[in-house]
């Protein structure tokens, strides 16, 4: 069967055609060399979206945040980090065995918030050779695991005093940044303010098909850039890139609106069927999670057998995942949420009526 609804992520949304003609069309040059006017153009563009200095293009996400921590810390440092943050769960460990930096968790709020109280309880003392020194805390907003969580400017506020108290810079994995920005109706730049460096991804709900950027000080993204360069990350004729992103920024970002409401109408919808067991009072943006009720299966189960009603997503441990993007719109909502419930029923008959 074809698929019909693919939720696994926002990363599976196509370049539009508004950006495979920039991309077509793209002035280019040696990037590396930092002669390529559409990167560059990209570069000032992020820059001033995010209200830094300068900026970076990146090839992913996890480039950002690896080159986050690369140039904010040396080998034998310590890093602060949510319990639930993605530079944790879904990087390969690169931080650590790239950057030789050992993670520090502490827990997120139910939003994905840090709680300052706990960020600065975890800071070590300086002085004392048993300690790492903490080089870094990082943030993430919105909040992947959480949700999709969105994080306040206040909330991002108050974790950056501490830090910044304690002398320690803060890095900040806003993959999904404007979803927390439209969400808030509050521009990116007022919730990065206090961060020291931000990365953001260009190809999630934004739809480019490549790439992320990297902002902070002029002199950190100079740092960035030569990490970039050794992690094998320097790209020539970018441009042909960059020009998507440039479409992405200048017109992608009011639209995610419609992702989060197409995200609510799926969220009430879940909650109605018996044998799922799913809050909507915690979705805020594009993502959700809920469970199966054990009783009537597991969530790899109804995973292999939604895919079979042509509805993909994803199992997270013991949770589903549903990301809502660009190609999914109400009507594949409906589609989704009517496959979902076949799928339960089937269970929940196999399993002699079980739960509610
Ligand atoms: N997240 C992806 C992957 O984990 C599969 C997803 O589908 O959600 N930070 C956050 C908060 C992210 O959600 C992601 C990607 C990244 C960083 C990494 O971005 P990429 O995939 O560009 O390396």
């Amino acid at each position: 069967m074809t698929n019909l609804v693919d939720l696994r992520s926002d990363v599976v949304t196509h370049p539009t055609q508004a950006m495979r003609k920039a991309m077509y069309e793209a002035e280019v040059g040696d990037d590396v060399s930092g002669e390529d006017p559409t990167v560059n153009r990209l570069e000032d563009l992020a820059a001033h979206v995010m209200g830094k200095e300068a900026a970076l293009l990146v090839s992913s996400g996890t480039q950002g945040n690896l080159l986050g921590a690369l140039a904010n810390c040396r080998s034998g440092d310590e890093i602060i980090a949510g319990a639930d943050a993605h530079l944790f769960w879904n990087e390969s460990a690169g931080i650590s065995a790239l950057g030789g930096v050992q993670m520090r968790l502490v827990p997120n709020q139910s939003q994905g918030a840090l709680d300052p109280v706990d960020v600065e309880a975890a800071i070590r003392p300086k002085n004392d050779v048993h300690y790492p020194p903490t080089a870094l805390v990082c943030l993430e907003n919105t909040q992947n695991r959480r949700n999709g969580g969105v994080v306040t400017v206040d909330e991002t506020a108050a974790v950056c005093r501490v830090a910044h108290d304690h002398g320690v810079p803060v890095h900040l994995d806003g993959a999904r940044i404007f979803n927390a920005a439209v969400y808030l109706e509050t521009p990116a730049r007022e919730l990065v303010r206090d961060v020291d460096d931000v990365t953001f991804c260009l190809s999630k709900g934004l739809s480019a098909p490549v790439g992320s950027m990297l902002c902070g000080s002029g002199e950190f993204i100079a740092e960035a850039r030569r990490w970039r360069k050794m992690v094998g990350g320097g790209m020539r004729q970018a441009g042909v890139i960059a020009a998507a992103g440039i479409v992405a920024l200048e017109t992608m970002i009011e639209r995610l609106a419609q992702d989060h409401a197409n995200a609510r109408r799926l969220s009430e919808g879940l909650a109605d069927i018996p044998g799922l067991l799913h809050d909507p009072s915690e979705v805020q943006t594009n993502i959700l999670f809920f469970r199966v009720d054990p009783a009537v299966g597991t969530a790899s189960q109804f995973t292999r057998r939604l895919a079979d009603r042509g509805v993909k997503v994803k199992p997270s441990e013991d949770r589903i995942r549903m990301v809502v993007h660009r190609h999914v719109d109400a009507a594949a909502v409906d589609a989704a949420l009517l496959a979902a419930s076949e799928t339960v029923k089937e269970m929940r008959r196999e399993a002699g009526g079980a739960g509610s």
